[in-house]
């Protein structure tokens, strides 16, 4: 199949598998934004371990490790879809994936280099973070990818627990005491604008979304998601009893969406470039981890080993 035959068949709206033939670049597209995503997933995991210890009750920490747990299992069924990818000479295997990013070859969703500071942190992350998160995937669920679309599937339904989860958190200390209902609002102020940055830059500076299109991997802009993430999060805010951060949110009549206002861009540039708040921690943890339990990799390697033989 040729290139032009290659968009027909994914502008018509068919699945690539595996073994198919694709483009090289289409191939490339693919690995580093199902490796990147992966990543998020798994560094996500990280500023809500640190408050499984700290959770307010038995079942607060139980669904917060299942939630947790959850975030794993979707790093999983991503580094599985990346690895499918690989063709000898586009490397998509997990050790090279995983290594770009613990390197900061390889990007992960800048979000995660917030910190979560207090409990009501864990609320906003569920709220905003999950929520923003399944808008985009959403989206990914059409993607053209066979084993992409097919994990989306799964993990929209388990995020959609994850949201949940978090708007009961802060629902539960939006009826609480005046203290409690500040820690919300001030959860919701630091974390509103890092979660619209979740959606990529604006469209006229998002080099990779014209071919993504077109090979029918991304189904819509960044900016028309973060719209409508907003146009949904805004009523859920009111409903909580909290101001959104931004004076120049308004609901515009004509245009049937709310007008906002400039996001923070230079922050966001110095985020990817390495510099937020947490990413330098962020890899830390991850490096550290993948030293100081290398020995389960081992073990799991030899353990399989041995079991292969005895067939
Ligand atoms: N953060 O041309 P653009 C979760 C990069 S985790 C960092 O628009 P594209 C959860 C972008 O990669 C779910 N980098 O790119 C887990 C590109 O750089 P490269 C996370 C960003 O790919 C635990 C450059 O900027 N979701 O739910 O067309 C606990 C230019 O951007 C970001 C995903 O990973 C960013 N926010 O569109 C709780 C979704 N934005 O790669 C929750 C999968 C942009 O050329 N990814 N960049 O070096 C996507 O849908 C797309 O890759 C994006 C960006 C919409 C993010």
């Amino acid at each position: 199949m040729n290139h032009d035959k290659f968009l027909e068949y994914v502008q018509a709206e068919n699945k690539v598998e595996p073994k198919d033939m694709m483009p090289d670049d289409y191939r490339k597209l693919l690995v580093r934004q199902i490796s990147q995503h992966a990543h998020s997933e798994v560094v996500g995991m990280l500023p809500e371990a640190n408050w499984i210890t700290r959770a307010p009750s038995l079942r607060r920490k139980m669904a917060l490790l299942a939630k947790i747990q959850d975030e794993a299992g979707h790093g999983l069924y991503l580094y599985a879809a990346t690895e499918t990818l690989g063709n000898g000479e586009i490397a998509a295997d997990r050790d090279t994936t995983y290594n770009d990013m613990l390197a900061g070859k390889a990007k992960y969703s800048s979000i995660f280099n917030y910190p979560a500071l207090s409990w009501a942190d864990i609320g906003a992350i569920g709220w905003l973070v999950d929520g923003a998160a399944i808008m985009n995937q959403v989206m990914l669920m059409g993607n053209s990818y066979g084993p992409y679309s097919r994990a989306m599937v799964r993990i929209c339904k388990e995020e959609s627990f994850h949201q949940r989860q978090g708007y009961e958190i802060l629902m539960t200390l939006c009826r609480g005491t005046k203290e409690q209902k500040e820690l919300a609002q001030d959860a919701l102020n630091r974390f509103w604008w890092p979660a619209l940055m979740m959606f990529g830059p604006n469209d006229e500076a998002s080099p990779n979304s014209q071919k993504s299109m077109n090979y029918r991997v991304k189904r819509e802009s960044n900016d028309s998601l973060r719209q409508r993430f907003i146009d949904v999060t805004v009523p859920q805010a009111e409903f909580l009893g909290l101001k959104i951060p931004d004076e120049q949110l308004k609901w515009n009549e004509e245009r049937q969406h709310y007008d906002f206002g400039e996001l923070p861009w230079d922050e966001f540039m110095e985020v990817l470039k390495g510099n937020g708040p947490a990413n330098k921690k962020r890899l830390e943890t991850k490096r550290k981890a993948q030293t100081d339990h290398a020995w389960v990799k081992e073990a799991a390697i030899a353990f399989a080993a041995k079991q292969k033989a005895e067939v």
